[in-house]
């Protein structure tokens, strides 16, 4: 079977959107695919801001209203890359127009608009992804690995904290992240959902939750993001802030084992430290984003006097999608993370084939996200099935 082109329309340009569209680029450089992704339309408000990035990521077109992007006939993926807030809007209208659609994370605002999502693309039947591109770390795929073949045994802990500092100033603006309206939750919905899409994949599903929040600067003077992760301030009015700084949550998944999550971004020193333990009756493993190509494993039936974690340099050619780039001990880095995604998607276009995580993911992630801030909101413990049958008769 020859390469089939897959064309890509793509809503917003910023800091994901260069993490996409590099992607597209280097899939078929890296990986065998039977996916061609054509660049073919980038899309944002500002016209002048947009035909730039059009030009930098290179893209053949542009559009300045979505709308327009999703009526095209010459479009068969829209992938979404603009604030929480516009996520289900475009992907329902895309879904609609028979597009396959990949939205960034978390996916929807609300557990109901996540369920409305969920069914458009389910009606229509297009493929569909979120993008929690921590799972499709190769060290995190052969920890799953390891865990399926029953390595660590059966699991008593799953201990995640995600802890990033970039908004400890509080000089540092009033940006979308921390607008409730454009967002949903702070660093719950940004940083905690990461953490609880790889505890679900490792694990399994979340049955109980316990949480509580903190906003630590409640006023900050308005501004703009300019880059990844910077800001400038705007105007010298002050604004509230609408969402949590840090979540810390005690939970319980379906299989018995505890889980316990921390996510905020004010943990000085730490600018992207999202980091894991699990804790098994035969060993543990542990992870870092800071080094993401190493895995720790302890194993409890090393011998006696040599025990202890040991470091696994997850960039063997047996290790999962190491094979597709250099020898041994060459590293690759956060973008590869968005590579392997969307080379799942993509994949999964051409063979009509769902990949995961996909909205149904998203959804059952919604779903804890709004039980932990219920949680946090009421002061009690929740399980979430209950929960999600409280939101469905409302
Ligand atoms: C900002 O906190 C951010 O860019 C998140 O939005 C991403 O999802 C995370 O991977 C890195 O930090």
């Amino acid at each position: 079977m020859g390469k089939k082109g897959v064309r890509i329309g793509l809503v917003g340009y910023q800091f994901m959107g260069k993490a996409h569209s590099h992607a597209y680029r280097d899939i078929p450089f890296f990986f065998e695919t039977d996916a061609n992704p054509i660049l073919q339309a980038i899309c944002g408000r500002n016209e002048d801001a947009v035909s730039q990035a059009a030009d930098q990521m290179g893209f053949a077109s542009y559009e300045t209203d979505w709308r327009v992007l999703i009526e095209r006939d010459d479009i068969d993926v829209i992938d979404i890359v603009t604030p929480n807030n516009t996520h289900a809007e475009i992907a329902i209208a895309a879904a609609n127009a028979g597009k396959h659609v990949i939205t960034e994370k978390p996916l929807a605002m609300t557990v109901e608009e996540g369920e409305r999502m969920h069914e458009a693309v389910s009606r229509n039947g297009v493929i569909h992804m979120v993008c929690h591109n921590y799972r499709f770390v190769p060290a995190i795929q052969y920890a799953k690995k390891l865990i399926d073949d029953g390595r660590i045994g059966k699991i008593y802990h799953f201990r995640a904290n995600y802890l990033q500092d970039f908004i400890m100033s509080p000089d540092f603006p009033l940006i979308w992240r921390l607008n409730k309206d454009v967002c949903g939750s702070g660093a719950l919905g940004d940083l905690a959902a990461h953490s609880l899409d790889v505890a679900r994949f490792l694990v399994g599903e979340i049955a109980e939750v316990s949480a509580t929040t903190e906003t630590f600067i409640k006023e900050r003077p308005t501004g703009a993001m300019t880059g990844g992760l910077s800001a400038k301030v705007e105007g010298g009015e002050k604004g509230q802030v609408t969402v949590d700084d840090a979540v810390a949550i005690i939970a319980k998944f379906e299989s018995g084992s505890m889980g316990t999550f921390e996510a905020t971004r004010f943990a000085g020193g730490n600018r992207n430290r999202n980091q894991f333990e699990i804790n098994g009756e035969k060993g543990s493993l542990r992870w870092n984003m800071e080094d993401m190509n190493k895995l720790e494993l302890y194993v409890a039936d090393d011998e006696v006097g040599m025990q202890g974690f040991r470091t696994i340099d997850v960039t063997e050619e047996s290790h999962p999608y190491m094979d597709s780039y250099w020898a041994a001990g060459h590293m690759i880095g956060y973008e590869h993370t968005f590579i392997h995604l969307l080379h799942e998607f993509l994949q999964g276009v051409v063979h009509g084939k769902q990949p995961t995580p996909n909205f149904s993911d998203g959804l059952k992630n919604q779903v804890v996200l709004a039980a932990i801030e219920e949680s946090a909101r009421s002061g009690r413990r929740l399980s979430v099935a209950e929960f999600r049958d409280t939101v469905k008769k409302a």
